[in-house]
């Protein structure tokens, strides 16, 4: 098992509320949050991103939704690369393309967003790298943070929600048709990331740990209290 000093080296926190200020880059905008959805493949994460954003049309805030690897013509660009299933990539090969996709990411989409005070809604983030390619493809985490804190310039999810389900039945729930590259590793390699997420759900700040294998709507209920404890003045609590 993957012992817990080693998921807490290097963990710095600057979230939105955070350093940004202090480093002497722009401010970030009143209302700005950046919320990542994290789980394995088949969470559920989509589906819940769809349905908080459509919550925030409700109230009158338009979100900005993305993902990763991706986001931006570059990012996208990468994720082709990084996800073909004919390419042949080594674990630090399949690492750099990540974080090359995260660095333009924060830059073009991340950072101008919340500097705008909007609200970032995106599907994965750094916890993904931590949970595949470190726990996943087994590379030493310390230099999975290491590189992922230049790729981000210490930018942080204000709140990262794990959707946990086991990898067998978020990967019984896929319709799409054939696997990628990473989705087609095999079951172990699902396990070590369903593992390392659940470790990090323990050790790492501000992540909201979601049982994700109710019906959609019971999860979205537990989606949606989490970022109301967290956020009340924007994730108004539901009533009933
Ligand atoms: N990756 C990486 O290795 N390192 C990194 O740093 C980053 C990414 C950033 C990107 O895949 C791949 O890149 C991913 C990790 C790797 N590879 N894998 N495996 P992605 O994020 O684009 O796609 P995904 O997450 O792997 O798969 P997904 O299918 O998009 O998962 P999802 O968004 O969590 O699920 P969903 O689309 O919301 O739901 C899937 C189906 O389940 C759909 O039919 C839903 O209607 C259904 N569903 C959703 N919720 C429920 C519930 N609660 N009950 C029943 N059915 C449900």
């Amino acid at each position: 098992m993957r012992c817990r000093s080693r998921i807490w080296a290097l963990s710095t926190t600057t979230s939105t509320s955070g350093r940004l200020e202090s480093s002497g880059r722009k401010p970030v905008g009143p209302g700005a949050r950046f919320i990542a959805f994290e789980g394995v493949e088949g969470a559920g994460k989509s589906t819940q991103i769809r349905l908080v954003a459509d919550a925030l049309r409700k109230q009158g805030i338009e979100p900005v939704v993305t993902r990763e690897p991706g986001g931006t013509r570059a990012g996208e660009a990468i994720r082709a690369v990084a996800l073909d299933r004919d390419l042949e990539l080594d674990p630090a090969t399949e690492l750099l393309l990540m974080l090359a996709a995260r660095s333009v990411f924060v830059r073009q989409v991340v950072r101008p967003a919340l500097e705008a005070g909007r609200i970032v809604l995106t599907d994965r983030y750094e916890l993904s790298t931590f949970a595949y390619q470190g726990g996943g493809r087994q590379l030493p985490l310390t230099d999975v943070r290491e590189l992922n804190q230049l790729a981000t310039g210490g930018l942080r999810p204000d709140l990262s929600m794990l959707l946990d389900v086991d990898p067998d039945r978020g990967l019984a729930r896929r319709t799409r048709g054939a696997r990628d590259r990473i989705e087609g590793a095999d079951l172990d390699f699902h396990r070590r990331v369903a593992q390392t997420y659940r470790e990090l759900a323990r050790a790492e700040p501000n992540v909201a740990l979601i049982d994700g294998r109710g019906e959609i709507e019971q999860v979205f209920a537990a989606v949606w209290e989490a970022l109301s404890a967290r956020f009340p003045e924007t994730f108004a609590p539901r009533q009933g």
